[in-house]
């Protein structure tokens, strides 16, 4: 499927659209691909992270926020697992083309859905632009190493397949490991620390056997604070968002909980009319309704799988 991807990519006009609050592996995945092949415009709905602005500066990379989908011949989806991270640009869109390494869910009106849940999703981007012979530049370099880095923690979630991407890319590249990590390092600022402490003060927590869950509410900044949940100590962290009518909850575990959050989030983004979906350790669900209400959904549905994992062993 990859070669009829490529095919696609060669001719007409594009846009890749990637997740909002676009992260490294997506803005990365995008941008390469953008560098890759010819009449390529990178879309994204309301804005991309803190940390993919400092990979946009660096690379010179474009990136359209809010596009027109019908100014298009051809829509890519890349590294988004299901169109409710999309926003309002979902309903405009008709047989995109999805490039996806999160837990599968179902792309109904997709032209094409290529899915291989690797680490990250520069993995494959990488691997479509050695299948089309592109010689890897610095910034193409550049912007796929922070997707892996960020994307796999650090590593933490990399496979040996990963690692082998990594340094062939640093190698081709010629990028040093310096550059890259002092790309993907920042320090919070003011709000991001203050807002964490407040995550901080609204925790609640829980045991199931001997895991514990803590579960928190934030007004910006919920991927940071489910983190930080987890390095207090929770082996699973939830972290919801109320933005006006909508809401966001991230949750986040530790290897050794056995419950695959991606395909839960999925599961309770179709049992609420709302979009989920995500990774084992890391997912989320988005869309209207309270986000005090979702958090407890997910907490209760967490504790649930986690009662019938441990039946089974
Ligand atoms: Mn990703």
């Amino acid at each position: 499927m990859l070669d009829k991807i490529i095919h696609e990519l060669k001719n007409g006009k594009k846009l890749v659209l990637v997740h909002s609050n676009a992260d490294p592996d997506a803005v990365g995945s995008a941008y390469a691909l953008a560098q890759a092949f010819p009449n390529v415009t990178i879309g994204v709905h309301e804005g991309v992270s803190k940390s993919s602005k400092k990979l946009i500066n660096k690379t010179g990379a474009e990136v359209v926020v809010n596009p027109n989908p019908d100014d298009f011949e051809k829509i890519f989806v890349v590294d988004t697992s299901t169109s409710s991270l999309l926003g309002n640009l979902a309903k405009n869109i008709r047989k995109p083309i999805i490039i996806d390494h999160h837990a599968k869910t179902s792309w109904e009106n997709a032209k094409l859905y290529y899915h291989d849940e690797k680490p990250s999703c520069a993995e494959i981007i990488y691997e479509i632009l050695k299948k089309a012979d592109f010689k890897i530049s610095r910034n193409v370099g550049l912007a796929l190493l922070s997707g892996i880095i960020t994307d796999t923690g650090r590593f933490r979630r990399a496979n040996a397949e990963t690692l082998k991407i990594f340094t062939s890319l640093l190698e081709e590249a010629r990028i040093t490991m310096d550059e890259v990590l002092s790309l993907v390092e920042e320090s919070p600022d003011k709000s991001e620390k203050i807002a964490l402490l407040k995550a901080g003060q609204r925790l609640k927590y829980e045991t199931v056997n001997e895991y514990v869950l803590a579960y928190s509410m934030i007004g910006a900044f919920e991927g940071s604070a489910s983190s930080a949940l987890l390095s207090l100590g929770a082996d699973i962290a939830v972290v919801g968002r109320q933005k006006n009518s909508e809401f966001v909850v991230i949750a986040k575990s530790k290897n050794n909980v056995p419950v695959h959050l991606g395909r839960m989030m999925d599961e309770i983004g179709r049992e609420t009319g709302s979009g989920g979906g995500g990774h084992k350790g890391a997912a989320g669900v988005n869309g209207l309704g309270d986000a005090e209400a979702m958090v407890n959904v997910c907490v209760q549905k967490v504790k649930e799988k986690i009662k019938k994992e441990l039946k089974h062993l």
